[in-house]
């Protein structure tokens, strides 16, 4: 592993190493990396909101990508922080991903349910934020609570359920530090990435309905492109389609409300690694494997938001 930084990616870091890391990038790239904080999470831990940047013109395309919504999906802050060392210490590997685009990266959205996962009198499988609700059950699903067709379906009512919708839209201060985060950069995003675990899914809006976005097609070829890149490093395999579709109905979602209440047409929820065998506790040493062959997906991204 590298060894200059607190992550290595050889192993599973817990939240004060990636605050760590984040201003490690900072302090050693000030030219690319601007750390800031979308706001504090219920129990008061940070939630950093990354920039990547070579500056100049405020007008080029944004791609903001976000993961850790979910607490026990260790991969997706493991990925989207490796994602950052890569656009950052890679530069000059890809100037071009930098250069015309700006990223906005939030590692972790639930650094409280996130820090339960590690903790011996916690849950390794916990899956929603620390919160307390009226009862005696803990927990909102962030990614029922967001406000678009908000509780229409596929959210738990139960204050105990896993997908728990919360008392009313952005009733969570997680979701809404994320909302507003979006928004600061919305009306020149291209793409939303929320990444996930698991199942080897790429998936587009909606997850409240089966019906299909009008500009599916859009969303669906360039999901092609990707997938196709991405199964190229080693064979895994991706499928690509709606929410609904693929996994059943889920409202209040992070996606739908990317596409449908801000107006970003490119939104995709990636379900990576594995398909099951692991599940949530997916082995460290398949941590890298799955960021190459993520990237090679994103990548394909990239190039189609330098020409949007
Ligand atoms: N799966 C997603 C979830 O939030 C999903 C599936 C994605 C539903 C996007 C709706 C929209 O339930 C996991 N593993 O979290
Ligand atoms: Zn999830």
């Amino acid at each position: 592993g590298d060894s200059r930084y607190s992550l290595d990616w050889t192993s599973y870091s817990d939240l004060p190493a990636i605050y760590e890391f984040v201003n490690e990038m900072a302090a050693t790239y000030p030219n690319l990396v601007t750390v800031t904080s979308a706001g504090t999470s219920y129990e008061g831990n940070d939630m950093p909101l990354v920039k990547i940047s070579t500056g100049g013109s405020g007008e080029k395309n944004v791609i903001f990508a976000e993961g850790g919504i979910h607490a026990r999906e260790w991969i997706a802050p493991a990925y989207v922080t490796w994602m950052i060392r890569e656009l950052v210490e890679n530069y000059a590997a890809h100037p071009e991903y930098v250069d015309n685009i700006d990223w906005y990266i939030m590692p972790i959205l639930n650094p409280d349910g996130y820090t339960y996962t590690f903790s011996p009198t916690g849950d390794r499988l916990w899956r929603k934020n620390r919160a307390p609700n009226q009862g005696i059950c803990v927990g909102t699903d962030l990614n029922r609570n967001f406000d678009f067709q908000w509780n229409t379906g596929g959210s738990s009512s139960l204050e105990c359920g896993e997908t728990y919708h919360g008392g009313a839209p952005f009733s969570q201060v997680e979701a809404r530090n994320v909302r507003d985060a979006i928004l600061s950069v919305a009306n020149r995003t291209k793409v939303y990435f929320s990444f996930h675990s698991y199942g080897q899914y790429w998936l587009t809006p909606w997850g409240y309905t089966s019906a299909l976005p009008d500009d599916y097609q859009d969303l669906f070829d360039l999901a092609q492109s990707a997938v196709d890149k991405l199964t190229a490093v080693e064979g895994t395999p991706y499928k690509i389609g709606s929410s609904t579709n693929l996994l059943g109905l889920a409202s209040g979602c992070s996606d739908d409300w990317a596409k449908g209440g801000a107006g970003i047409k490119y939104s995709y929820t990636v379900e990576m690694r594995d398909k099951g065998t692991f599940g949530f506790q997916l082995p460290a040493n398949q941590i890298l494997p799955n960021n190459l062959e993520v990237w090679e997906g994103v990548k394909v991204v990239a190039e189609a938001v330098m020409l949007m």
